[in-house]
């Protein structure tokens, strides 16, 4: 009883630390020819998001509700990264070097979000977007 409860939150600290590892995987061009292998995201949505100077493109706006994975490629010549906020959801990815990937995986429910590079001003100079969940 003692023994689980002082190692539960060690262990939950573990496991957030291996996933925000993989999370963090950044590379160049070497790195585009590996496969997205996003673990623990089975049965989610996988939806590759280009990030630039200073645009944010997705293939789509509209989406079921369910879960996300935002899988982000920074094809831009600054560090960027992605922040999504709507029903239930505020969160932020890694930034991303040039060239470098990250992912963000979130639940969405029906509603707007919002998305968009938290990185300095990129906001205000257009990195952002809307998308819309049924
Ligand atoms: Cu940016």
């Amino acid at each position: 009883m003692f023994t689980s409860i002082s190692s539960g939150p060690t262990t939950r600290l573990a496991a957030l630390l291996a996933s925000a590892a993989l999370t963090l995987t950044v590379g160049g061009p070497a790195a585009m020819a590996a496969p997205q292998a996003p673990a623990g995201t089975s049965g989610a949505a996988v939806v590759p998001v280009r990030e630039g100077n200073f645009f944010i493109a997705l293939p789509r706006h509209g989406f079921r509700a369910g879960t996300v994975h935002f899988s982000i490629k920074n094809v831009g010549r600054h560090r960027h990264a992605l922040s999504v906020a709507g029903p239930g959801v505020h969160s932020t990815s890694a930034v991303m070097p040039p060239g470098g990937r990250t992912s963000l995986t979130v639940s969405l429910k029906k509603g707007r979000y919002l998305l968009w590079c938290p990185v300095d001003h990129h906001r205000q100079r257009g990195m952002w977007t809307w998308i819309r969940v049924r």
